[in-house]
């Protein structure tokens, strides 16, 4: 056999290795554009918010502002009760966000338990923009935010507020696996559907047609969590985390355990390190349940992370976690992660 044929072979048996230990989907692989262009969001409310952002990269835009106006879609969505206003309160009845943003120089702003603003995403971005620092919590981020001239708005819905009375007759704390409403489009279009998540926060992360890449994370966090509690969405490497040269990552789920583990500067870091996405993603969860698996078997942490070539990838601790992928060749996909149980 000659070197060039040896090799050739060679190479071809080590990329079919490589595929099947990084678990590539062929769906993502083959639906790389030629732009290179591409949005994918956590969850089937990720579909709606893609496509906004996807008006943005279809015209060149940049990844940031793709991800800002993707993320205000569920932000400003009344029937989601796990983003933005109408978002299930804390225990004593107060709505409080939190929210990342994250671009392409690492550059980077949070809010954390703010108050009264129907999008914590531009405030996050307003804070990485127009402040030196990166997180700006509770009063002080209202506070901010009302200079920066956003609305002060009560967030608290006549059927958040139902649900929380509800709640409050048992006062359980113990957020559920996954959301109980299975098909989010399925819901009702014409006012509020009842929507039973008490969590799911938008995660999205982005490549432009520049082949730079940012990331959104924006959320109310865990529903009838104790007042002043912040989760992983507003904490940069946690539940966000960019890097151009390698590929961003974002989480959802029990934010207590991504914040534990740094989980998407872990998903990023084992990217770098040559995993695909699927894999940094598997990776990651699997430390969460090595660390506690008393804690894991119980709860849902799912990852979702894209690398420089628009790649895809995500894993969940549970079944149920599902993500949304728009590109120029399809704006409505939603797929199933894979999990470890
Ligand atoms: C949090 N990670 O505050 C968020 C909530 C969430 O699915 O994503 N739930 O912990």
């Amino acid at each position: 056999m000659s070197d060039r044929r040896r090799f050739l072979r060679d190479s071809i048996f080590v990329s079919s290795l490589l595929l099947a230990a990084n678990r590539v989907a062929p769906v993502h692989a083959a639906s790389r554009t030629s732009g290179g262009a591409r949005v994918v969001s956590t969850w089937d409310f990720g579909i709606a918010a893609n496509q906004v952002a996807w008006e943005v990269l279809a015209k060149n835009g940049r990844a940031l502002d793709a991800v800002e106006a993707g993320a205000r879609v569920p932000e400003a969505d009344l029937r989601n009760h796990s983003v933005g206003r109408a978002g299930y309160p804390d225990r004593d009845g107060k709505v409080t966000l939190d929210a990342s943003i994250m671009d392409e120089h690492g550059n980077c702003g949070a809010v954390a338990g703010i108050e009264h603003i129907t999008h914590p995403i531009s405030v996050a971005r307003r804070v990485m923009e127009k402040t030196p620092h990166v997180l700006l919590v509770g009063d002080g981020a209202l506070q901010f935010a009302l200079e920066q001239g956003f609305a002060k708005e009560d967030l608290l819905t006549p059927e958040s507020e139902k649900a929380w009375r509800e709640w409050l007759k048992t006062a359980n704390y113990k957020p559920s696996v996954n959301s109980e409403v299975k098909s989010y489009e399925a819901a009702p279009a014409a006012g509020v559907r009842g929507d039973a998540r008490t969590h799911d926060t938008i995660g999205m992360l982005a490549l432009d047609a520049h082949g730079n890449l940012s990331g959104a994370c924006t959320t109310s966090g865990m529903a009838w969590k104790l007042h002043g509690r912040v989760g992983d969405s507003p904490i940069i490497g946690a539940g966000l985390y960019v890097d151009n040269d390698v590929g961003a990552a974002t989480s959802t789920g029990v934010g207590e355990e991504v914040i534990r583990n740094v989980g998407s500067f872990l998903v990023v870091e084992l990217m770098r390190q040559g995993h695909s996405p699927e894999a940094a993603c598997r990776e990651a969860v699997t430390r969460i349940i090595k660390r506690k698996p008393a804690t894991a078997k119980d709860i849902q942490v799912g990852f979702l992370a894209i690398n420089k070539h628009g790649d895809v990838g995500a894993w969940a601790i549970q079944k149920g976690f599902s993500y949304a992928v728009c590109d120029a060749r399809k704006q409505d996909a939603l797929i199933p992660a894979q999990s470890s149980y």
